[in-house]
């Protein structure tokens, strides 16, 4: 194989603070750069010949003469995306990749260092990602909406002119973290998306990523056959149906010879799937595998679906994907969201991580705000990720975590990928919230290693999109790390889930009634309050979500006595007068939990105004502007929870807990045009 040599420079320097130069956010946490590149060696040189101050002499070499020059042993077994960073003294520092895109990855990890922290005195290391694929899901429409998009308008779709320049700084951005895919449209997919003009279009945009090492990969309707072919049947079992998708992906790989693969959301929320022709998921991911597996192109088949049927929508994915376990061919992996639900605040991790042993499986993760307040509040989400990742298992013994179930650690796999649902559009700031980037690039962070810890990401990010003066990078990491429990108080603690408005998902409405809705998308469903106590029963004397779970995790959740109160009415209906703990009564704790994260938003303005001296005067505001509204949104979700379960239980709020300032009544009437946010 070719080995690629960097010598890179001889100097250590550290990039210009570049808060004053990205008052748009615009820039993301990279400083510019205006080259023109064609190939990622370019790219690679020109990134780090932008450490002000340095001469990076930029060389490539064959393996024979890095063996006799560098370090021989390490080379052997390092992989495409692999490098080395190695000292060669003095200050001069060798980045030696795989391939070209390993030692983009390695300019970027020096980049990343001179931007923040600074470089280091000397380096001595590898690095190779924890997952194979590490991939971005963009939920956009080809009508250019973008579905539960935070950040305006779709970055890929329904533009007059193609965006090439945005598709770079796209592809850059997405580079300096390692992410190396993207599916480009919504899961709730049409099926033009594979129409010939549709797909010219992919083209393009692959041209244009692919020197970032950014591949694309499609979400597909699963009635394409039938709805864009003219066929009777998309029934996967027929001839005619397995012909059309060989040709579909042939016609795909004749334009794009790097296609990743497709992403399916089949028989799920209305979605067409195998079942609508009495076939099995596997069924399905398997003859898509299938017409996929002469490109090495795979299939992310997705384990969201639910049927009203079943008494506890939590239970449903591992019930139907369980008895599949080992019938996917090797090219499938089956994406599983973190939680059993639905991205909320806060779920215990699905039971399907660590329970299939003989598929790969793959987490989704959700970095667009969804029911965590959309680009309106500052919610940190590296907590929850690694909250997520860091989760013992425990189905193959101690130390099973679900990153190590998903990672190849664990169990063979013929594949290992990680995805994270995209909060990007056409805002200048591509995310809506200036602070909402910061869950963009910690996904990229943990899905290159997934044992990076959000503090450290954290603090990664504010240098590279700040400053990195410590009297702003302390008090501000200190804040995004509590963001998300503060979150999760004033939105929905102690486990309780799923209490947003119908519709828009972004206020409270525990109340919320719909006559005709499926009862699994109304509140009441969820948080089972009632005269006598709240919570739903997934224990094994209610629906047995709990059975889910592998030992001693399944007895820990079963009993309310040890059940982590962070979860306790996600798996119990309790007595309001239940003690807690800390010996107050379940109705108290909830109550303080509540109040809690209401004073953690204030706490949270509070020291973003201390930050006014560190921050351009445009995102200064821009920020400010969002944490009043979370600050008001914070007590309108304290008080319609808090009145609205006491319209239910009677009880006085405990003497602490400042008195609500709406009346239930009043909360009730809000009806939020919530369009533009789609
Ligand atoms: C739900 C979203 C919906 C998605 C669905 C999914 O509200 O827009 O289509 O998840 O992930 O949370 O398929």
């Amino acid at each position: 194989m070719r080995r690629i040599f960097h010598r890179l420079f001889s100097c250590v320097a550290i990039v210009a603070p570049v808060a004053a130069l990205a008052a748009t956010g615009s820039d993301l946490w990279l400083p510019k750069n205006e080259a023109a590149t064609t190939s990622m060696l370019d790219l690679a040189r020109s990134e780090v010949a932008a450490i002000e101050g340095c001469t990076p002499l930029v060389v490539t070499v064959d393996e024979e003469w890095v063996k006799a020059n560098f370090v021989a042993e390490a080379l052997d077994d390092l992989g495409a995306e692999d490098y080395l960073l190695r000292s060669m003294g003095g200050d001069t520092v060798a980045v030696v990749g795989g391939s070209p895109r390993g030692a983009l990855y390695g300019a970027y990890h020096l980049l990343r260092d001179a931007q923040g922290t600074g470089l280091k005195r000397t380096y001595d290391e590898r690095q190779s990602p924890s997952y194979e694929r590490r991939l971005l899901n963009h939920w956009d429409n080809l009508d250019g909406t973008v579905e539960r998009g935070y950040a305006g308008r779709s970055i890929w779709w329904q533009r007059e002119e193609p965006q090439i320049d945005l598709w770079r700084q796209y592809g850059r951005a997405n580079a300096s973290l390692g992410i190396n895919g993207t599916v480009l449209n919504n899961v709730n997919a049409s099926p033009e998306m594979l129409s010939r003009e549709r797909l010219e279009q992919v083209k393009l945009i692959a041209d244009v990523l692919r020197p970032y090492g950014v591949q694309v990969y499609l979400s597909i309707n699963f009635s394409s056959p039938a709805a864009l072919g003219g066929l009777p049947t998309s029934d996967p079992l027929d001839k005619r149906v397995r012909r059309w998708w060989k040709q579909k992906v042939k016609e795909i790989y004749a334009l794009v010879p790097d296609f990743g693969g497709f992403l399916v959301k089949a028989n799920s929320e209305g979605l067409p799937g195998p079942q609508d022709f009495g076939r099995s998921h596997a069924d399905g991911a398997n003859m898509l595998a299938e017409a996929l597996a002469p490109y090495r192109g795979i299939v992310m088949w997705r384990a969201f679906v639910y049927a009203p049927s079943e008494p506890d929508r939590a239970k449903q994915a591992y019930d139907e994907f369980m008895p599949l376990d080992g019938k996917f061919l090797d090219n499938v992996i089956v994406q599983v969201k973190n939680g059993p639900v639905d991205f909320q605040p806060r779920e215990p991790f699905s039971p399907l991580f660590g329970a299939m042993r003989q598929t790969p499986v793959m987490a989704e993760l959700q970095i667009t705000q969804e029911y965590l307040g959309f680009s309106n509040h500052l919610v940190y989400l590296a907590p929850l990720f690694e909250e997520c990742l860091d989760a013992d298992t425990y189905q193959a013994g101690v130390g099973s975590t679900v990153a190590r179930a998903t990672d190849g650690n664990l169990y063979e796999q013929s594949h290992t990928a990680i995805a994270g649902v995209a909060n990007i559009g056409l805002d200048a700031n591509w995310c809506g919230h200036h602070f909402a980037q910061a869950n963009w690039y910690a996904f990229g962070r943990l899905a290159w290693d997934v044992t990076l810890s959000s503090e450290e990401i954290a603090r990664e990010w504010l240098c590279q999109t700040f400053t990195a003066e410590s009297a702003f990078v302390e008090p501000m990491t200190e804040l995004m790390m509590r963001s998300r429990e503060a979150c999760v108080d004033y939105m929905m603690p102690m486990g309780l889930h799923h209490l947003f408005a119908w519709g828009h998902h972004y206020g409270p409405e525990p109340w919320c009634a719909v006559p005709g809705a499926r009862p699994d998308w109304l509140p009441s469903y969820y948080h089972k309050a009632d005269k006598e106590g709240i919570g739903f029963d997934r224990s094994s004397r209610g629906s047995g979500a709990t059975a889910q779970y592998a030992e001693p995790l399944r007895s820990r959740y079963d009993d309310p006595a040890t059940c982590p109160e962070e979860l306790i009415l996600w798996f119990h209906h309790l007595p309001w007068d239940y003690p807690l703990a800390s010996g107050q009564s379940l109705w108290e704790g909830l109550c303080r939990r509540y109040e809690r994260g209401l004073s953690e938003v204030w706490a949270m303005r509070a020291t973003w105004q201390k930050m006014r001296p560190y921050v351009d005067a445009e995102r200064f505001e821009a920020v400010n502007r969002r944490l009043t509204i979370q600050c008001s949104d914070a007590l309108w979700w304290k008080d319609a929870c808090l009145l609205y379960f006491q319209s239910i239980n009677g009880l006085p709020f405990p003497e602490d807990v400042t008195p609500a300032v709406h009346r239930l009544e009043e909360l009730k009437k809000i009806r939020l045009n919530m369009t533009h946010h789609n």
